[in-house]
């Protein structure tokens, strides 16, 4: 019942979506790819293309690459196979999961090279914006990277972090690195930044929106200024962390966080639109 606790909080009291009743102890299901109607694989063609359109100049090159090798374009894909080739490519799996799953239960996946990904896919109504991760989401937004050996052995420490950070009281400052990286991070390419992060690759809006000058704050990435910075669940972010590259990310998050924790407890939180003395913003406003 912790569960509940951590989503209603989450998702501001609403009730959870999917079908949690045929659950294993670790929270994984059938996909059962035959249940998909023609209009859910209709609606997923839908998003892909969209997605698919604004991807160029806009989404990093190593995402790209991997998602046209996955040839999802033609409807919502079968777990299984993806999971095959992904573990021929980094020894990462995919795991089926009813929705939003217990933090210990996601960390522990993640500690284990296994990713949960959503069954089910959003209604027409939801086409520009839903709340909870689906099927389109977790697979087109976070599955490619996973294929980057750098950025696969990066989300594995996240998660052994994540299983660290719940004994040590940590969890809310993980979860800001993990939502402005791994969800929202933009990073710096010879052309100009792109976005990794699979809470914007996944958003029609936002994957143009996060790179325009004029939009919100663009900093280069402090991981500990980063644990610091409240986030926005509802909006678009106001400030977008940047990486280097994707070493940067391993390297800067590879320390004992124990310290950092400490120290970020006894401050009060920062706003998401926060700009500090000495940052200086990556794109002219
Ligand atoms: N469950 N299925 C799923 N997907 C998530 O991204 C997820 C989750 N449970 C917990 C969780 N994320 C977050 O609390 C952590 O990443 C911080
Ligand atoms: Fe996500």
């Amino acid at each position: 019942l912790d569960f509940f606790a951590t989503v209603a909080e989450k998702s501001d009291g609403a009730s959870l979506r999917g079908d949690y009743a045929d659950i294993s102890e670790d929270y994984v299901v059938k996909q059962n790819w035959a249940a998909y109607t023609a209009e859910e694989h209709a609606l997923w063609r839908k998003l892909y293309q969209r997605q698919a359109a604004l991807l160029p100049g806009r989404a990093c090159d190593e995402f790209i690459v991997s998602l046209n090798a996955l040839h999802a374009t033609d409807g919502i894909p079968n777990l299984e196979a993806t999971s095959k080739a992904l573990f021929e490519a980094t020894g990462w799996s995919i795991v089926a999961v009813p929705g939003l799953i217990p933090e210990l239960a996601f960390f522990t996946h993640l500690a284990n090279r296994r990713f949960p990904i959503t069954v089910w896919l959003r209604k027409p109504e939801e086409f520009d914006y839903i709340v909870e991760p689906d099927i389109f989401h977790d697979y087109f937004g976070h599955v490619p990277l996973l294929f980057n050996p750098i950025f696969a052995d990066h989300i594995q420490e996240y998660g052994k972090g994540g299983l660290k950070a719940m004994q040590l009281g940590g969890l809310d400052q993980l979860a800001r690195l993990y939502w402005y990286t791994i969800e929202f991070g933009l990073i710096q390419s010879p052309e100009g930044l792109r976005v990794y992060g699979a809470g914007i690759l996944s958003s029609g809006g936002e994957l143009t929106y996060s790179l325009e000058p004029s939009s919100s704050r663009h900093i280069a990435l402090d991981v500990e200024r980063c644990m610091r910075t409240l986030y926005k669940i509802d909006s678009y972010q106001e400030t977008y962390f940047v990486i280097r590259d994707f070493k940067q990310l391993f390297e800067d998050t590879a320390p004992d966080f124990t310290p950092m924790y400490q120290r970020i407890k006894q401050q009060e939180p920062l706003p998401a639109n926060s700009l500090l003395d000495g940052e200086i913003e990556l794109l002219n406003t």
